[in-house]
């Protein structure tokens, strides 16, 4: 039970090379991915995997090797920033399948087995490593902690059909729509901005992470059209060049789902175009969301036009940038300012003299 020849040997190498060689061939975008100097390191680190992976077959210990993987994979994480954690366990994945295949090669007798076997155990750890990311307080702390984390993981792991199984069972089990919105969709998605921002996740998975969520949204849709009408209209939107839409929609959707009528303009609309469509629909309530702060002017000009123009219109602002104001939102002629979409309906409802739907 002995690896066949020490780690200089021409044997190991040959093997390292053809298995460099055909994972390359598998996987065509790894040419692109590396350059020459990582793609001299893939190498080099086959040649210590199987080091590794000798030792812990000599020593009959799997944890050698598995705890090895776990080791390589965070190391691979934080050295490969271009990659995303689930890119890089997939293109680990394939080199320890590679690896099982070559087993025969490499090894004799009892070692063959017990080799397939460590490697399979490294892949699992592997695959465990993906979602093993330290969470902030934040995202630890509230409602539904379990259900985020579950969905989140589902989402960084790519998947996406178990994602949304996880949101609409949750559904299923009682959480009430705006808790789903927003202690636990909006929740994820502030953590998915901060993995970004850590440089935990690349942008593709911040964007897939988006959509995936703009997707289940959608799920609720059915729900929230079909509550009764109130005879209120609200129109929402991005105010500026604002492309974080999906604040301004959960607002438009709880009120819809309260029973108002809701306008949905969506990210980056034009001043011109706002007032255009205020004097079309004459909404009873206007919700200007705002997440980048270098849209605050905009929504300052806006707001002082639209009081000016349409003076019974309510007027509500909200969205991230105002968290990041000393309470601008007092010094505009504005109605109300909340933190959440739950508290602007609640406020509306006082308001407009309807009791909640809840
Ligand atoms: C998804 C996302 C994007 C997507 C948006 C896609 C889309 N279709 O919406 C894309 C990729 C386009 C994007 C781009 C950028 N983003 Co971005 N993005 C995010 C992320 C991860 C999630 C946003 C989100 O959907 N949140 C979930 C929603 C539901 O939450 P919400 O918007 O806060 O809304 C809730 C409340 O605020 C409130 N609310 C919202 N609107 C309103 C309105 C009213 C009237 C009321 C009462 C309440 C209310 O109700 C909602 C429910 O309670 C955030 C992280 C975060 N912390 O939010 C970063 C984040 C906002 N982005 C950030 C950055 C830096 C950018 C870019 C500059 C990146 C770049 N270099 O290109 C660009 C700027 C684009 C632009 N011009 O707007 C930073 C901003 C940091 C800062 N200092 O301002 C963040 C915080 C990430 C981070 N942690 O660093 N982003």
């Amino acid at each position: 039970m002995s690896l066949l020849v020490g780690m200089d040997d021409p044997t190991i190498n040959e093997i390292a090379r053809k298995v460099y060689d055909i994972q390359f061939a598998q996987d065509p975008n790894l040419d692109r991915l590396y350059d020459d100097r990582q793609k001299r390191l893939f190498y080099q680190d086959i040649l210590y995997n199987i080091g590794y992976l000798n030792t812990a077959i000599k020593l009959e210990d799997n944890y050698i090797f598995t705890s090895y993987a776990t080791w390589l994979y965070e190391l691979l994480c934080s050295l490969l920033k271009h990659l995303d954690r689930d890119q890089i366990k997939n293109q680990m994945v394939d080199h320890y399948s590679l690896l099982i295949n070559e087993a025969s090669e490499l090894f004799t007798g009892e070692a063959v087995q017990l080799a397939q076997t460590y490697l399979r155990s490294a892949i699992a750890a592997t695959e465990d490593a993906v979602t093993n990311i330290p969470y902030s307080e934040r995202f630890l702390s509230g409602k539904h902690v379990a259900v985020r984390q579950a969905y989140l993981g589902a989402m960084l792991r790519s998947k996406t059909h178990e994602a949304a199984k996880i949101i609409s069972d949750a559904a299923a089990s009682g959480i009430p729509l705006v808790e789903i919105y927003e202690d636990i969709l909006e929740e994820t998605m502030h953590e998915v901005g901060e993995l970004w921002h850590k440089n935990q996740i690349t942008v593709d998975k911040e964007h897939y992470c988006t959509s995936t969520t703009q997707m289940v949204l959608s799920q609720f849709y059915s729900v929230i059209f079909s509550q009764e009408r109130r005879n209120l209209t609200v129109l929402a939107c991005c105010v500026g060049s604002e492309l974080h839409e999906m604040g301004g929609r959960m607002v438009s959707d709880l009120f819809e789902y309260h029973g108002w009528d809701s306008i949905y303009l969506g990210a980056a609309v034009p001043q011109v175009s706002i007032l255009a469509a205020v004097q079309e629909h004459s909404p009873d309530l206007i919700a200007l969301s705002v997440t980048m702060p270098h849209y605050l002017i905009d929504c300052r000009d806006l707001v002082y036009s639209l009081h000016e123009k349409f003076p019974k219109l309510k007027i509500s602002v909200g969205g991230r940038a105002f968290e990041t104001t000393d309470h601008l939102w007092q010094k505009w002629p504005i109605d109300i300012y909340t933190k959440t979409a739950r508290d602007l309906v609640e406020w509306a409802q006082a308001q407009f003299g309807q009791g909640s739907n809840q």
